[in-house]
């Protein structure tokens, strides 16, 4: 399939999933407005129609709470399948939430960049002046309420916080939570997609079990930073938050606005950043389990994501792509896994081809290291992995994510995130 071709099926497709004032990220799955997945759907539509993708952008918003927080889901839309429902997060019981139902947690704070790449590409000055303050606040938010030891690391309290929900990263936490009194609940996720492709059920009861404890506090942040059992520093999470600094920056300085905060939190990030996640015996970043105290030592894709985020010194990233990256034991392609990026280093013991977050390719993360590779002059590699990403859309559709393996779809069909992405992966194409 041509590009061209492919970009004309992406396009549709955003429009197919377009429910008014946002983008469904998937068309039967998720129905509703997710943080992360909004953003990249704004970055695709700015390809076309860049009034709706300022649209989408400030649907997102409408969902800020009072506090800065900018929630991972926002309900504009009638009830569905999905669960959580909007009722079952009990948002109302903290005086920050906002007067729209949405979740009471938060997504990897990517909107801050996408919207300084659309400034890149678009005259859109007005635009930047009415969403900086929002912008402002939630980082304000995640360098304050969410840092729980004045490190300038954003903690999470949920692996959905994390995006990359069902990761092996987190199976030792959650298997330290002994859910008590979890609430009914009926999962939605398994209606559209096969079980095997999903998370556990004991997975499963642990996230339920978790927002039960947080709605029990009231989605406090004090309280939550006390008693989340889930509360983790996230190298994907603060690499991106890093990233995001660094552009809320650039748009600070052409609003002529104060940069001194800015600068004192990515100061500050960077101190601890190695301190707290890098390590130099295997030449891999590795999450912080802040409740347990203990490093999290899982290799999956998360560990590239410093180059996204500028953080990695030189030496560093020629560890993890010349031990890491470019090796057939753990992510190469290889008789066995013919695409990149395997979400988890196939040497890792959990590591499946089809389920959730396990082993298969994810467009999204395959653009953030790519993105990172970029970064750091790795144009040959980032080349590969963008030609091998346009062939599996061309190939399986818009998926979820895809089996490493063979390319074959799996997860939501119709994904509008992959669409998008293929407009940034047509350059240089
Ligand atoms: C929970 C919407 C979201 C993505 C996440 C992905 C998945 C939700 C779920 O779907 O998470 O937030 O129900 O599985 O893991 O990254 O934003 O596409």
């Amino acid at each position: 399939m041509t590009v061209p071709h492919l970009l004309d099926l992406a396009r549709a497709l955003l429009r197919k999933n377009d429910a008014g004032p946002f983008t469904k990220p998937g068309p039967n799955q998720y129905p509703h407005q997710w943080n992360w997945d909004s953003a990249l759907i704004a970055l695709g539509l700015s390809h076309f129609d860049l009034p709706r993708a300022l649209t989408e952008i400030r649907s997102l918003l409408s969902g800020q709470w009072k506090d800065g927080m900018l929630p991972h889901v926002v309900y504009h839309s009638d009830p569905s399948d999905y669960f959580p429902s909007p009722a079952f997060w009990q948002i109302e019981n903290n005086p920050n939430a906002p007067g729209i139902s949405t979740s009471g947690i938060t997504q990897p704070p990517l909107l801050t960049t996408i919207i300084r790449r659309m400034r890149t590409r678009h005259s859109i000055p007005q635009f930047i002046g009415e969403v900086y303050p929002s912008l402002l606040k939630w980082h304000r938010w995640l360098h304050t309420s969410r840092d729980a030891d004045k490190s300038g690391l954003a903690c999470i309290i949920h692996p959905w916080e994390s995006g990359t929900d069902d990761s092996p990263r987190w199976l030792e936490v959650m298997a330290s939570i002994r859910p008590q009194d979890v609430p009914d609940f009926r999962r939605g996720d398994t209606l559209h997609v096969p079980a095997a492709e999903r998370p556990h059920q004991a997975d499963y009861e642990r996230f339920i079990y978790l927002i039960d404890v947080f709605r029990r506090e009231k989605y406090d942040p004090t309280a939550l930073l006390a008693r989340s059992p889930f509360l983790v520093q996230d190298v994907l999470f603060n690499s991106i938050l890093h990233r995001a600094d660094e552009d809320l920056r650039v748009l600070a300085e052409e609003l002529g606005q104060p940069t001194d905060e800015i600068d004192d939190w990515m100061n500050n990030l960077r101190a601890h950043f190695d301190r707290q996640f890098w390590d130099n015996a295997d030449g891999l970043y590795h999450d912080y389990d802040r409740r347990g105290s203990a490093s999290i030592s899982v290799n999956t894709a998360a560990t590239f994501l410093p180059l996204f985020g500028g953080i990695a010194s030189r030496e560093q990233a020629k560890r993890l792509v010349e031990e890491h990256l470019q090796n057939p034991l753990e992510y190469a392609p290889n008789q066995k896994i013919r695409h990149w990026l395997t979400t988890t280093s196939q040497s890792e013991p959990t590591w499946e081809a089809r389920r959730y977050w396990r082993g298969p390719v994810w467009i999204i993360l395959n653009w953030l290291v790519i993105e990172g590779l970029r970064r750091y002059d790795y144009n040959d590699l980032a080349g590969a992995i963008q030609r091998d990403s346009l062939e599996l859309l061309a190939r399986s559709g818009f998926r979820e994510y895809y089996d490493p393996r063979d390319g074959s779809g799996c997860g939501s069909t119709d994904f509008s995130w992959s669409a998008a992405l293929a407009f940034e992966f047509k350059e240089g194409a």
